[in-house]
């Protein structure tokens, strides 16, 4: 039996962890085999490279340095924690993937769409989530969450100004958009159970019972 492959994306503070772990947490309570997992990261490899994107040494990567770090971080998840996991009927649910990458690195950073979907290709054989749900939040609400959590505190990436944000928000959307059939676009913005409610009767839509 092959498994189920569940993202969360979205902006920074969207709520993508929380609704990751309510979804995997659900579905434990059904019986389901179901593994928490997060962009970049998931495997002590993916984790390492994590670290020196989040936290880089000198002046930090260029976009293309990071588009290529990404790569080889997911390349590393896919192949020892995800396609495995799916091979014997787990369920997945990861708190970004490579629709980041097309968001960052591609809209807010420049590189082109095409190259990063090759460099997904050769990395990780181009897989993609069964399901896409894009968290969507106001600007100044999410900011508040992330404020209110981390304080002044942030990482080399989520740190960057707001127009490169709002470049990020345009391209999940337009990315949305491209590809309905795999993204379901969800608000962010009430009660962080009111969103879970709406990820669980989706995927009960889409695959019948969860049990
Ligand atoms: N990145 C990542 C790239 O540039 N390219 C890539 O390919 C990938 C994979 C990753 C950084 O790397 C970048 C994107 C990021 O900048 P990260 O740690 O994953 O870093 O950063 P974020 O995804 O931004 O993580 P956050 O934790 O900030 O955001 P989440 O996961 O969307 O939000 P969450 O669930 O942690 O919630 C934030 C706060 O709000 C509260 C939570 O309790 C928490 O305190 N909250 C709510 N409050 C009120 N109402 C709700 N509904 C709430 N839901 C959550």
């Amino acid at each position: 039996m092959s498994g189920r492959f569940i993202v969360f994306e979205g902006g920074e503070g969207a709520g993508k962890s929380t609704q990751a772990r309510l979804l995997v947490d659900a579905l434990q309570a059904r019986g389901r085999e179901a593994i928490l997992t997060r962009e970049p990261g998931g495997t002590p490899g993916a984790e390492a490279i994590r670290k020196l994107l989040l936290d880089p040494p000198g002046e930090g990567w260029s976009c293309r340095s990071e588009a290529l770090l990404f790569a080889a971080a997911r390349a590393d998840h896919v192949e020892r924690l995800i396609r495995p996991a799916l091979a014997r009927g787990a369920w997945v649910v990861s708190d970004r993937f490579v629709d980041s990458t097309r968001a960052y690195q591609g809209g807010g950073g420049g590189v082109a769409d095409a190259d990063l979907m090759m460099l997904h290709r050769i990395g990780a054989g181009g897989l993609l989530p069964d399901v896409t749900f894009l968290i969507e939040v106001e600007e100044e609400a999410a900011a508040a969450r992330v404020a209110k959590r981390d304080g002044e505190k942030s990482d080399a990436i989520g740190g960057r100004d707001v127009g490169y944000h709002r470049q990020v928000t345009a391209a999940f959307t337009r990315l949305a958009e491209a590809e309905p059939q795999r993204f379901v676009r969800l608000d962010g913005s009430g009660a962080a159970e009111e969103t879970h409610a709406a990820v669980l009767q989706v995927l009960q839509q889409l695959f019948g019972s969860l049990s």
